[in-house]
């Protein structure tokens, strides 16, 4: 630390010509060029992408002083900090945020426009970060920007995989994966590589335990084990305007320098060059499954990778500065696990603190059970993430044996607390009947905070999934609605309101969303409403050009905008939104369309590769929106498209031009949604269940603000066992409809019984997410928004108190809850 502070007069002078690093037009102006010209070679003619490579090093420039001065400043005093452990972090785009929260939009547009550049073409150049699946990972990527944002030290810690989330491509309808190159021929421009703190992770081998003959101790050597090293690359994430710059740490596997030497030395350079590449394979690509567990070998590798390397590097950054004193180290450091995916940091924590620095179990176990916090994202079961203790065994050994020994002592705990029974500890016991490692449970045991993520969730998590641990220690229980960030999903991908907003009620909205209530007093101002509708109308241009380019299909931009985006998956069910469609679509051709709504209905997300339902799913929305959007009776009564590769920088124009926004899971079935937040703040109106956040985004309109339908979480677990999906049919002459032309084959006529498996599906009595009893409520609370969209002014007074109640749902204020109830750090300026 002292080295930073400039003691000598190069150091001093050193610093002088940092803050030279102007942020004025001309400043921009001649670092984009000098970086285009002599560092790439390239001009002012050259590809967009190479423009957006000097626009990023000119802005990184700018970052890096604060960036330093952040660092330096959380590791000054003895300051507490919080890790925010993910498997994934779903960035998307970082140019125009990072300029955004840097304050210099206006700057740079000027300096790209006197070079006769666009900002906006070097923006649209950079590709996605799309190192997460969904909802968890986009999560952890909102997070970030609010801590930085709140000034909290928190550190990111996560994997820099070589491909991300693959690309989606639409051939006949079908979903085809492609590899995501998202790094190209280079580095990730944002990204520094920091060498200097790489580490190393073991597999393999097996555990050993010594007894020193003299003084009796024991010692455990983890023996003739692979060795991976774990390279850091850093990531900035700037703060709104308030010179943080906090890091993300994205660890990349690189083989060790004598990497199995030995098959080297035996003359096999194959299997030795062959295995140098499965080192490095580890960080190599991000699983897509997003909502269940794949079992694979290498998963549990990554998982392991992550926790280790981050666990050795806060430890060993510890040790430089207290050695071996680890006595309040609870007090300093808080780990936050996004979902099970990093639960063996509390198994990992245990053996660096064991076995490399001696402590015993006891106060090894006080420090990693005061240390860690665990969010839960999922109710599904088939989500909850199980690893073979055989697999353990292989490459884990001495971490199995750690979690053996957690296990049993926490068995000893449930024993006191309920003597004799039986039942209860083998249903509670970390390792299952059939010999898996049960991950939640780990976490569970190893954490003094356990989350959820909306209140229905977390409630159910209480009552449900996590009964019998509520029952043993219902202190450590608690709920964090999520949220997202306003910098983005407003601020950023919404200029056209951002601007009316700012003008309004000025800009501290976009630090402070509970602001936007101040909109409310402008409901009735006939300026201001017709403002609020030509912003709309303009995002729904700009989503309906990108409609066009990506399906061809043209919108009439009058018509109702209603949208489903969000993974592919049966729980979220798509089909009932299908349904619906095929019921207008048959309303259509029967001439039943007086009083007609017109609609333009969207829907995207991607499908796990092995998810053969979903991806039929797919298929089917694609068959049907041939036949609707071909048929000369529909015209532009009815469009539907399927927009191909859904991601973080498609929804930053999806989610300004929406008018409906589609949350329609099964009741007790998504945790939270945060989709859902997005449309809102953007004045989109929500159909939906009560599910997940929706109930929170109910309770902030009022029911006068939000269509909701469908059954009930209680009603759905009552409903199991006694479903007859026939009976919806055979009461429902419109759901007859709707059967009897999917039934007919009229959607794949070329492809005969192509989509059997689906009718089958929601015809089964079997089918967990009950998707006909929904149908009815569906279809009317449809209409009912129909009729609402027909009446233009009722229709814009809903969409202004959508966005103007939607303060709650910014991650400033879920960041500050977990930071008050469980990380409290404290800010530093
Ligand atoms: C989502 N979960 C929830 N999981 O489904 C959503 N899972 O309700 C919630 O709003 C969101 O988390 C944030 O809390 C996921 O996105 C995954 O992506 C995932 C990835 C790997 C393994 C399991």
């Amino acid at each position: 630390n002292k080295k930073s502070v400039p003691s000598t007069k190069q150091e001093k002078h050193i610093a002088e010509l940092l803050k030279k690093m102007g942020m004025s037009v001309t400043d921009i102006e001649q670092d984009f060029v000098n970086y285009l010209y002599n560092m790439l070679g390239r001009d002012i003619h050259s590809d967009p992408y190479d423009q957006f490579k000097a626009m990023s090093y000119t802005i990184r420039d700018r970052l890096m002083t604060y960036w330093k001065e952040t660092w330096n400043a959380y590791n000054k005093d003895k300051t507490k900090k919080a890790y925010y452990l993910s498997m994934e972090f779903l960035i998307g785009r970082s140019l125009s945020n990072n300029l955004l929260n840097l304050g210099i939009e206006t700057e740079t547009e000027k300096a790209m426009y006197r070079l006769g550049a666009s900002l906006e073409a070097i923006e649209e150049a950079e590709r996605d970060a799309g190192l997460g699946n969904g909802g968890l990972g986009r999560l952890a990527a909102c997070f970030m920007d609010s801590c930085a944002t709140l000034q909290l030290p928190v550190i990111g810690y996560g994997l820099r995989y070589e491909y991300g989330m693959f690309k989606q491509l639409i051939q006949n309808g079908f979903q085809i994966e492609e590899p995501d190159h998202w790094l190209g021929f280079g580095y990730y421009p944002w990204e520094i590589q920091r060498s200097e703190y790489t580490r190393t992770v073991y597999f393999g081998g097996r555990s050993r335990h010594y007894k020193d003959p003299h003084t009796g101790e024991l010692t455990v050597h983890w023996e003739d084990a692979e060795e991976v090293l774990a390279v850091p690359f850093d990531v900035p994430i700037p703060g709104f305007e308030n010179k943080t710059v906090n890091t993300l740490r994205l660890w990349s596997a690189e083989a060790a320098e004598g990497f199995n030497l030995s098959e080297f030395n035996q003359g096999s350079y194959f299997e030795a060059v062959a295995s140098k590449s499965e080192a490095e394979n580890i960080t190599m690509v991000l699983y897509p499954n997003d909502s269940s567990e794949n079992g694979k070998e290498l998963r549990l590798r990554q998982q392991y990778f992550l926790v280790s390397a981050s666990l050795q590097d806060v430890v060993s950054q510890w040790s430089e500065k207290y050695g071996n004193d680890f006595s309040d180290f609870a007090e300093y450091n808080v780990f936050q696990l996004n979902d099970t995916h990093p639960s063996l940091a509390v198994a990992e924590l245990m053996r660096i603190l064991i076995d490399d620095k001696k402590l015993s179990w006891e106060a090894a176990w006080t420090i990693v059970s005061q240390s860690m916090a665990y969010t839960n994202h999922t109710l599904l079961p088939e989500a909850l993430e199980r690893w073979p203790v055989s697999l353990f065994n292989k490459l884990l050994p001495r971490v199995l044996e750690i979690i053996y020994e957690i296990n049993a002592r926490f068995l000893k705990l449930v024993a006191m607390k309920w003597p004799g029974d039986q039942a209860r500890q083998a249903r509670m016991s970390i390792i299952d009947p059939d010999d898996n490692v049960c991950m939640a449970y780990l976490a569970i045991v190893g954490s003094f905070s356990i989350n959820g993520v909306a209140a229905l969730h977390s409630q159910l998590l209480k009552e449900g999934l996590f009964h019998e641990f509520y029952e043993l220690w219902p202190e450590r229980f608690n709920n964090k609605t999520n949220g997202v960030t306003q910098r983005r999903w407003m601020a950023s991908s919404n200029p056209g309101l951002k601007a009316l907003l700012n003008e309004k009620i000025g800009r501290h909205w976009i630090t402070d969303l509970t602001q936007l209530s101040k909109i409310e007093s402008f409901v009735n101002d006939k300026s201001f409403r017709q403002e609020w509708m030509r912003v709309k109308r303009e995002n729904k241009q700009r989503l309906a050009d990108m409609v066009e380019k990506d399906t061809g299909v043209k919108f009439d931009v009058t018509a109702l905008f209603d949208v489903q985006v969000k993974r592919i998956h049966e729980y979220k069910r798509q089909l009932l939104n299908v349904l619906h469609v095929i019921h207008l679509y048959a309303r259509i051709k029967r001439g039943d369309t007086d009083n007609w709504t017109n609609r333009c209905v969207i829907i995207g997300g991607k499908a796990a590769p092995g998810y053969v339902m979903a991806k039929k799913i797919i298929k089917l929305i694609n068959n049907v929106a041939e036949v609707v959007n071909n048929d000369p009776d529909v015209g532009d009564k009815l469009k539907l498209v399927f927009i191909p590769n859904y991601r973080v920088s498609a929804m930053e124009i999806i989610s300004p031009g929406a008018d409906l926004s589609e949350q329609i899971s099964t009741a007790g079935k998504e945790a939270s949604g945060t989709g859902n937040m997005k449309f809102m703040m953007n004045g989109a109106i929500t159909i939906g269940t009560l599910d997940g956040a929706n109930v929170e985004i109910l309770e902030a309109v009022g029911e006068e603000n939000f269509f909701l339908f469908g059954l009930k979480t209680p009603e759905v677990a009552k409903l199991r066992g006694h479903y007859y999906p026939e009976n919806f049919i055979e009461e429902d002459s419109d759901l007859q409809a709707v059967f009897s032309l999917l039934e007919s084959g009229h959607f794949n006529q070329f492809e005969p019984g192509l989509f059997d498996d689906i009718i089958n599906s929601m015809k089964s009595s079997k089918d967990p997410w009950m998707t006909l009893a929904d149908f009815r409520s569906y279809v009317n609370a449809q209409h009912e928004v129909a009729l609402a969209f027909q009446n233009h002014s009722r229709w814009n007074t809903m969409s202004i108190i959508n966005s103007a109640r939607s303060g709650i749902f910014s991650t400033d204020r879920t960041m500050q809850e977990y930071n008050d109830d469980i990380w409290k750090l404290t800010p530093i300026k």
